[in-house]
């Protein structure tokens, strides 16, 4: 998975600045490292009031249940003024952006293939309402309080996105950990969890819904990872490596 400084970031976005060179890491003194603080309007109103936003400080934030795949103990580290840090290092933008929560915001990805009778491979894409780069994405989204775990999020957001509904057990775990989001910044970061599943026989009509306009199945071997929404190319390599489609696999990193 690579660990890249996020860009393609939506439009409303707050520019980053540059991070300068050997500067990414938090262990690397860097004094005149001043990215701009954003949080988006629509995080601290609509947000807040929703209950999917944290408070606007991090220091009213409980961080007791909160983990990062990232770190050996899950444990977040924090700047000396309380917020969390990216575990993969300066971004250029401070706050939280997009994103609802202080520290990790968790997701969950379903990787859903289809295998026909004559061996070809399709993986089931939605187009996001929003991103206006045309990018495909896998029908993830946030865990929600009400998932028990991110199987059942990863099903749930399956069927909301793109209509299709499948068992848990058929889910296999990819990945888990940070992803590179368009919406990462030092203080907010997107992680997954990506679980993939085969499915043979008939493939079943998806339909958009939710935070999708558009949902398809797309043959594998179509793919290009720079085509694919923020990791989703990472991780779309790992689940067919992981279904023995290893010239897939290496098809979509060489079109990376
Ligand atoms: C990506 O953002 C994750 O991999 C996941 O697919 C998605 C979650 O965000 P929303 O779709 O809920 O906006 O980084």
């Amino acid at each position: 998975m690579s660990h890249e400084q996020s860009s393609g970031a939506p439009t409303s976005y707050e520019s980053r600045i540059e991070v300068p060179q050997g500067q990414k890491d938090w262990s690397v003194d860097a004094p005149d490292y001043r990215p701009p603080e954003f949080t988006h309007q629509f995080v601290e109103t609509v947000g807040v009031e929703q209950g999917w936003a944290d408070p606007q400080s991090p220091n009213e934030v409980d961080f007791s249940e909160r983990f990062s795949h990232e770190t050996e103990d899950g444990k977040i580290s924090f700047s000396s003024d309380g917020k969390p840090l990216n575990p993969s290092g300066r971004t250029g933008l401070e706050g939280r952006g997009l994103l609802g929560k202080w520290g990790p915001n968790q997701a969950a990805d379903p990787i859903v293939f289809n295998r026909d009778a004559n061996g070809n491979v399709a993986l089931l894409l939605i187009q996001r309402k929003d991103t206006d780069t045309g990018e495909w994405a896998l029908p993830g989204g946030m865990t929600d309080p009400t998932d028990k775990n991110a199987a059942q999020a990863a099903l749930r957001e399956l069927a909301e996105e793109a209509g299709v509904s499948i068992k848990e057990e058929q889910l296999k775990e990819v990945y888990a950990g940070i992803v590179d989001d368009p919406r990462n910044t030092d203080n907010a970061w997107m992680e997954t969890r990506a679980l993939c599943a085969v499915i043979t026989g008939e493939r079943p009509e998806p339909t958009a819904g939710d935070d999708a306009q558009r949902a398809k199945w797309v043959s594998v071997f179509k793919l290009t990872s720079d085509g694919l929404y923020a990791s989703h190319g990472d991780l779309v390599g790992m689940a067919l490596a992981q279904i023995g489609e290893q010239a897939a696999a290496e098809a979509l990193t060489k079109a990376a």
